[in-house]
């Protein structure tokens, strides 16, 4: 008896539910199972394809003329890990951001740190998938990131008041970065990086890669050094989290000056406080335009197992999202996070369920602080 007047008490609210699908770019939501009276209007997160947030596909790369709907922010995927210096991996980061990203549901996603809801806002966000890229060569892969970065951040944004749509890579190991900041670069002109990181990745091609051939000094360590080179980036930039040992007594630090960064390490945390780091940040790139590129092995192993190159003694996932969310009022024109490799995480999914959790503040930074085009 009791089952039953639970059943009956119970059945009239599920009846009362609507059936709500993950949304596909360009299809209307069809009801489902309606026929037998089942509505199954919860745990959708978990059911259908796998974009980040279950926010909805475009088909941002199609060929010229062909429909795109319109966006604000992209997502976009970067599946690529033959720049890297140590364990292999980051090309399975961005399906991996994606599923730790899958409890995420944009209609109950109201932070009580902020008291806002990202995907309840001006912006349109959607995820574009990846990037197809070739694992077999540097080079053309690197060229086809490019040319994917330039056709989405070309299109014509979604909003009227601000044109230029701006994206968040999901990587890949760091050598992607290169890409996005070149794009950043033709849409927005130069820019300030903030980069969170365990290691400087200003290191002289000559240095790391041994000067073996111009091929080798492209990579995950020294894109930052090859964007200084191509100019993509201002003298105003700034590392935080900085713990791996360098290469050179001197030499490296003197070259990281040189290509226009200052560095937060990871233990000046301890001494200035959440508070203190954001407001160097803030303060070293004030008046700019800003990249913010989060490489997962800024946080502690601990918290980050799965990425190529770990560095004990880092910050905690509370630690970095705080001081994330203290950077509202820059400009970000672009981001990223990168050399997530799943492969190395554990059955708790600690590493991607972070990445995911960075990837929303990143979105938080951008919704909060749109940015009018001057290139
Ligand atoms: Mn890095």
């Amino acid at each position: 008896m009791f089952s039953y007047h639970l059943l009956s008490a119970l059945l009239p609210l599920i009846d009362a539910r609507e059936i709500t699908f993950p949304p596909a770019s360009g299809y209307s939501q069809q009801p489902f199972l309606a026929h037998v009276g089942i509505d199954i209007s919860t745990g959708s997160a978990f059911a259908g394809l796998t974009t980040y947030a279950n926010l909805p596909y475009v088909h941002c790369l199609a060929a010229e003329g062909e429909h795109v709907e319109k966006y604000d922010i992209a997502i976009l995927g970067a599946p690529f890990d033959t720049g890297v210096t140590a364990r292999p991996g980051a090309r399975f980061g961005p399906g991996g951001i994606r599923g730790g990203s899958r409890r995420i549901n944009s209609a109950a996603a109201w932070s009580v740190y902020t008291g806002e809801n990202v995907f309840l806002s001006w912006a349109k966000i959607v995820d574009c998938g990846d990037a197809p890229l070739t694992f077999l060569d540097n080079t053309v892969a690197l060229r086809q990131l490019d040319a994917a970065h330039q056709l989405i951040s070309g299109r014509p944004a979604n909003s009227s008041e601000y044109p230029t749509p701006r994206i968040i890579t999901l990587g890949g190991d760091h050598t992607t970065t290169l890409s996005a900041l070149r794009s950043t670069h033709q849409a927005w002109g130069q820019v300030s990086v903030i980069h969170f990181d365990s290691h400087i990745d200003t290191w002289d091609p000559k240095v790391l890669g041994g000067g073996v051939s111009h091929y080798a000094g492209v990579n995950h360590g020294t894109f930052l050094h090859i964007a200084h080179e191509e100019g993509l980036i201002r003298n105003t930039s700034i590392h935080a989290g900085i713990r791996a040992p360098v290469m050179r007594r001197k030499g490296d630090v003197r070259n990281d000056v040189r290509c226009g960064f200052e560095i937060i390490t990871a233990r000046d945390l301890d001494r200035v406080g959440v508070t203190g780091v954001i407001e160097q940040l803030k303060e070293r790139v004030s008046g700019s335009k800003v990249y913010i590129s989060v490489d997962i092995d800024v946080l502690d192993p601990a918290f980050a197992p799965a990425t190529g190159t770990a560095e004990v003694g880092g910050w905690s996932t509370r630690e970095l999202l705080s001081i994330l969310d203290g950077l509202r009022g820059l400009q970000i024109v672009g981001a990223d996070v990168v050399e997530v490799a799943p492969v190395y995480d554990n059955v708790g999914e600690t590493t991607v369920l972070a990445a995911a959790e960075i990837v929303q503040s990143l979105l938080g930074l951008m919704v909060h602080g749109p940015v009018i085009t001057a290139a």
